[in-house]
């Protein structure tokens, strides 16, 4: 049986158009516009519906690849009321990297700047008895690109399309960072939100109505706990807040941590490398589940 989401983008006899872009794509290839991976177009194309794409994004090293692969984890066991089916194989090797790299003690490896080695999520999401069941898809992208991508435009289409087509939005910023006083974190998020603005239409002097969530990550690393994200966001990031309230219709704040307890190692090369000794997975689901429940 042919699914509606197929016959609705048959109108190219030799393909269909891309789920991301919208750009002609050719029976089993990938997208040659944005560069959604034929597997991703392939898997969507199987569903009755089409996805919600979301994108998780943040510079080179905020965490968004332990936050991705942990998210993926609680989810498969139902956690906050959302619960998730990967609905694809490419969906369990980003779960399946992180267990194995925390089962070893150490954190995954850095995702590589190339987007097709990037990997990809699609869960079909079931947020309690109102909502749902819907799909999400959402990629683990290199956080290089997405710095690129907002420093010269179109140089990462892939990041271009997600930021264009994203149905919501999670924002990591590194609190290590904030509490040692950078403003690299804060001036990427408002330069995201910015380039969000520039590439969703809607009616003027109206707000963005994509949901934004920012997450503060690494809240294990922090000497004091924060028990109040809106009110930590408002006293250190005080541009980002004001931006937030300006331009977004939906923003929510939170904090995240992973690792329990954490440890430095030295190897032969002298380098220094961080290993989670405990893992204590915290504010990984609420952000997303805030989120999902915004989801139209
Ligand atoms: N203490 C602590 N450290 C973390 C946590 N999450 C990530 N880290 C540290 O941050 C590093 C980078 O995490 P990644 O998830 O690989 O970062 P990324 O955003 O995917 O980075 P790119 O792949 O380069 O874009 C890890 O190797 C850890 O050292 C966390 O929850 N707690
Ligand atoms: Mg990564």
């Amino acid at each position: 049986m042919t699914s509606p989401y197929v016959q609705e983008y048959n109108g190219l006899s030799s393909g269909c158009a891309c789920p991301l872009c919208g750009a002609p794509t050719y029976e089993g290839n990938g997208c040659n516009t944005c560069f959604l991976p034929f597997k991703v177009i392939e898997s969507i194309q199987s569903r009755p519906d089409m996805p919600r794409f979301v994108g998780v994004l943040g510079t080179s090293g905020v965490g968004k690849t332990v936050y991705l692969g942990m998210l993926l984890d609680l989810l498969a066991r139902g956690e906050c009321g959302l619960h998730g089916l990967a609905r694809s194989p490419f969906t369990l090797t980003l779960h399946r990297k992180l267990i194995l790299a925390l089962e070893r003690q150490r954190f995954p490896e850095k995702t590589p700047i190339e987007s097709d080695r990037w990997d990809w999520l699609h869960c079909e999401i079931t947020a309690g008895r109102k909502k749902g069941p819907y799909d999400v898809v959402a990629p683990d992208v290199a956080g290089e690109a997405v710095v690129g991508e907002l420093e010269s435009q179109g140089t990462y289409k892939t990041i271009r399309a997600l930021i264009a087509r994203c149905a919501g939005l999670v924002i990591l910023i590194d609190v290590v960072q904030i509490v040692g006083d950078g403003k690299g974190q804060e001036l990427f998020a408002m330069q995201l939100i910015s380039y969000l603005d520039a590439l969703k239409p809607r009616k003027r002097n109206r707000k963005i109505d994509v949901p934004v969530a920012v997450v503060f990550t690494k809240t294990d690393l922090c000497d004091e706990p924060i028990r109040d994200p809106e009110s930590f966001a408002r006293a250190n990031t005080s541009a980002l807040y004001s931006l937030c309230q300006a331009r977004l219709e939906r923003i929510s704040f939170y904090f995240s941590g992973v690792a329990g307890s954490t440890g430095r190692l030295i190897d032969r090369d002298g380098q220094e490398m961080l290993v989670p000794l405990r893992v204590e997975p915290r504010g990984i689901v609420e952000p997303f589940a805030w989120m999902v429940q915004q989801l139209r």
